[in-house]
């Protein structure tokens, strides 16, 4: 079986260039532009923040937020792209600064579960029965702030409340270990898919899996994707790539290390990824110094998965059983290590 490949990414992935050390570097692209670039880029879908669909939605009544949101259902359909999913962006706004789900505060508890609803009444009108939780702010800075045990169950109580919700949507967990946070709850894909076989609907919570998260936790990402496919449970990716443990650099896919983001790429192949309607999205950002518009990190990123699916499929089946037979690794090794040099 071998993956079918269509490629997604978010608007946030066209970006300014501000970092926590200093501000914006480039023009704002407007959303609607940013659509028209999706196609001519090689990309066929758009990966939502809820408030990247409808800005202010915490301003708005639900009415009010499907209006909006059916008004971007109908420029995707003229740019001819596809929603892949909608998250809930619980890290912004200040009844989230102590969490959103595992707050301290019973009062911000609700606001990040009514806002998790208006984020899946938003999906629904764009057409996608996908949410991604990224779990930003789930965690402490210092572990006496909350109970782990605690935190945790309010994590699962939160998943059962949105699935309970909306009996069609399923939610891929993207795990992460660390950044906002010093310890993040949820911080890895097998926190990811522990949750959700303990929720009242296991068979609609998965995982959505960054190769840089996966390496922030010290993990090979194409191994934590194996993990997940080896459940059915990877409904989406965020490809990228990291440069060691340190802030999460959202680099473009496979220019830190060549090797890992083949494995990747091999993983997801050999399993016939996207062959159950999967995107394979790109989370990765512009360096600081790119003049504007800034996209071809983009564009860069799937070429090289491309390329890097064109080796995988390369390779000659007999000599990898054979090398494996032999139980010769150096071999195996060599003859990997000649195909990315392009031997
Ligand atoms: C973090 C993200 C984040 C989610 C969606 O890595 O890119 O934006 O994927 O909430
Ligand atoms: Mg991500």
């Amino acid at each position: 079986m071998s993956g079918e490949f269509r490629f997604s990414f978010g608007p946030w992935n066209i970006h300014e260039g501000h970092d926590p050390f200093g501000p914006a570097v480039r023009d704002s692209i407007a959303f609607n532009r940013k659509l028209g670039l999706y196609r001519q880029l090689g990309f066929g879908a758009v990966q939502f923040h809820d408030d990247d669909a409808v800005p202010n939605l915490n301003d708005l009544s639900p009415a009010q937020i499907a209006k909006e949101a059916r008004g971007v259902a109908r420029a995707l359909k003229r740019h001819g792209l596809a929603a892949e999913f909608v998250a809930p962006r619980l890290w912004e706004d200040p009844r989230t600064i102590d969490g959103g789900y595992t707050s301290n505060d019973a009062r911000c508890r609700k606001y990040a579960i009514e806002r998790s609803l208006r984020c899946i009444d938003i999906a629904q009108e764009l057409g996608t029965d996908l949410i991604v939780l990224w779990l930003a702010r789930e965690g402490t800075y210092i572990r006496e702030a909350k109970d782990s045990r605690v935190a945790t169950q309010r994590i699962l109580e939160a998943v059962n409340t949105m699935l309970a919700y909306n009996s069609k949507i399923r939610i891929a967990i993207e795990a992460k270990p660390n950044e906002p946070m010093d310890h993040t709850y949820i911080p890895t894909t097998g926190h990811a898919l522990a949750l959700g076989q303990a929720s009242v609907d296991p068979a609609r919570v998965g995982a959505n899996i960054e190769s840089a998260h996966a390496i922030l936790a010290g993990l090979d990402p194409s191994d934590e994707m194996g993990f997940a496919l080896a459940f059915d449970k990877l409904w989406t990716v965020h490809l990228n790539d990291q440069n060691g443990l340190k802030f999460d650099q959202d680099k473009t896919f496979g220019s830190v290390d060549l090797r890992r983001a083949f494995n990747q790429v091999r993983i997801l192949d050999i399993h016939g990824y996207g062959r159950g309607g999967e995107w394979v999205g790109l989370d990765v950002k512009a360096m600081r110094t790119q003049k504007k518009p800034a996209v071809a990190h983009l564009s860069n990123s799937r070429e090289i998965f491309l390329r890097l699916l064109e080796i995988s499929r390369s390779l000659s089946d007999a000599r990898l059983k054979a090398f494996i037979a032999a139980r010769d690794y150096e071999g195996l090794d060599l003859y990997i290590m000649q195909s990315l040099l392009g031997k």
